[in-house]
């Protein structure tokens, strides 16, 4: 019999619905229905597959406001990047129809016969998320997994579960079968560890802190269960004293505030070449102080609140004892609110080293090119990371030497759900989106045909 959590509204501290924590036996209820729902969904042909695709992901379109309104409610996210999260949802599953009539195998030359390759779907792929991007996470799970012909039981984190719910119940109105696509919610140590245990489940994708991400990894060990880990990060923005200074600073605090912070792409560490570093840091300034901050239900809104009183508490850790350069402006009030900061940190520095996932900004200077890239590598993490120069040569040498999975140059893009996305080192393992992602939810099946009689 499952009890229930009670969710909060980051934004007023206030309680706003209970959900349901399933156990273990309702969690293995919800696979067996999907390992039922997979054999029929694999055995339809790839045509019916699509279609059902992109009938959810017009419903999706359908229900962007709504989807918006529940990740303002119950994550704290400002109105205009949750509309955004919303539709990426759909253009995601709508990128991902077009994967069941394009997932060919092979035809290799052999003597005596024929030989092909199949990509068949794993059967049922557990997905557990976090609580930082709750709708447009999963979807890079769900679109490319059902698209392969998997069924798939989602876990999303306990905080922010109301978008993933939605997103269940749509997808039986756009037609998927019943059990398909399943969401279950609950805490990570039970639901998300029975994904992990059950042999029915033959893939897990896990998106969340490094430190679960290596025991889920360890368990699917157990069962030989391949793992996807997309896990944290602390990545540079690497300023060189040839970049345009003013486009660079105007842009760092989008780059690691949005989100407030919360965003494992977060550019938590702005690496300035030593001959700019004050210039920098005097452009930075009045970007950081016109950060806007407040109701996530403003269109007018950058950042909103943290997801919760503790986490606030972890962020506002980090800052103690730091030499704090400048702090924009938060509301005061009851929710989960905390002022963008700007930290000078030396090389080392707690807060040069670990993940803060909060609106906290480490600068640090450099020398030269090599030292930007030692700097920019030292650390456990390698996700993402953003280069300023205007030396093409010096951005295709740093862009090699970083080691990161996603980094962009003059700018700081990470994600286009049509490109590959995932990190090195404690990062991750394995890549998600981008044009090979429904392949990764299948195993290849080689067979021979004799011909000769
Ligand atoms: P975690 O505490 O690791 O939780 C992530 C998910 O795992 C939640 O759904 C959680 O469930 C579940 N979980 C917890 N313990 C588990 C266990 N023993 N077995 C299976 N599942 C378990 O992370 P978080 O605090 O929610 O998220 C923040 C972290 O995610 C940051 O480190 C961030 O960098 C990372 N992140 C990475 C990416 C990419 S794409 N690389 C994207 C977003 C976030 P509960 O509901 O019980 O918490």
């Amino acid at each position: 019999m499952s009890d229930s959590a009670t969710l909060i509204n980051p934004a007023t501290g206030r309680a706003i619905r209970e959900v349901p924590r399933a156990d273990v036996d309702e969690v293995d209820e919800a696979i067996a229905r999907a390992v039922v729902a997979q054999r029929a969904w694999a055995a339809g042909a790839p045509l019916e597959r699509a279609d059902a695709l992109r009938r959810f992901a017009r419903v999706v379109e359908d229900n962007v406001e709504e989807l918006a309104q529940l990740e303002v409610l119950n994550s704290g996210h400002p109105i205009e990047s949750a509309r955004w999260e919303a539709s990426h949802v759909a253009q995601v599953l709508n990128f991902y129809a077009g994967a069941p009539e394009r997932l060919s195998g092979q035809q290799i030359p052999v003597g005596g016969g024929l030989d092909v390759t199949f990509h068949e779907p794993y059967g049922v792929v557990g997905i557990i998320v976090p609580w930082n991007f709750p709708m447009s996470i999963a979807s890079w799970g769900f679109a490319p997994a059902l698209a392969a012909g998997n069924a798939v039981v989602l876990k999303p984190a306990e905080l922010t579960p109301l978008t993933a719910i939605r997103l269940g119940e749509l997808a039986v109105e756009a037609g998927l079968p019943e059990g398909l696509f399943a969401v279950v919610t609950g805490s990570g140590s039970v639901v998300g560890q029975r994904f992990v245990t059950h042999p029915d489940v033959r893939k897990v994708v896990f998106t969340g802190s490094t430190e679960v991400g290596v025991s889920v990894a360890a368990g699917c060990a157990q069962t030989l269960k391949p793992v996807t880990l997309e896990l944290g990060g602390k990545s540079a923005n690497i300023v060189f004293d040839d970049a345009d200074l003013e486009l660079a600073a105007a842009s760092a605090p989008g780059a690691v505030f949005d989100n407030a912070g919360q965003d494992c792409c977060a550019r938590s560490r702005i690496l300035v070449q030593r001959s700019v570093y004050d210039r920098f840091l005097e452009l930075l300034e009045p970007a950081v102080r016109d950060w806007r901050v407040g109701d996530p239900s403003l269109e007018s809104t950058q950042m909103g609140p943290l997801i919760s009183a503790s986490h606030r508490s972890s962020v506002a850790s980090f800052v103690e004892g730091t030499n704090v350069a400048f702090r924009g402006t938060a509301p005061d009030g009851d929710g989960f609110w905390f002022a963008p900061t700007v930290v000078l940190a030396e090389r080392g520095d707690r807060i040069a080293q670990e993940e803060v996932f909060g609106p906290v900004v480490a600068v640090l200077p450099f020398d030269d090119e090599a030292d930007g890239i030692r700097l920019a590598n030292d650390t456990i993490y390698g996700l993402a990371g953003s280069i300023w120069t205007e030396n093409l040569g010096r951005a295709v040498r740093v862009a090699r030497a970083v080691k990161s999975g996603v980094l962009s140059v003059n700018s700081h893009s990470s994600v286009r759900y049509w490109t590959p996305f995932g990190g090195m080192k404690a990062s991750g393992l394995g890549r998600e989106l981008g044009p090979d992602a429904a392949e990764h939810f299948t195993e290849t099946k080689n067979v021979y045909f004799a011909a000769d009689a």
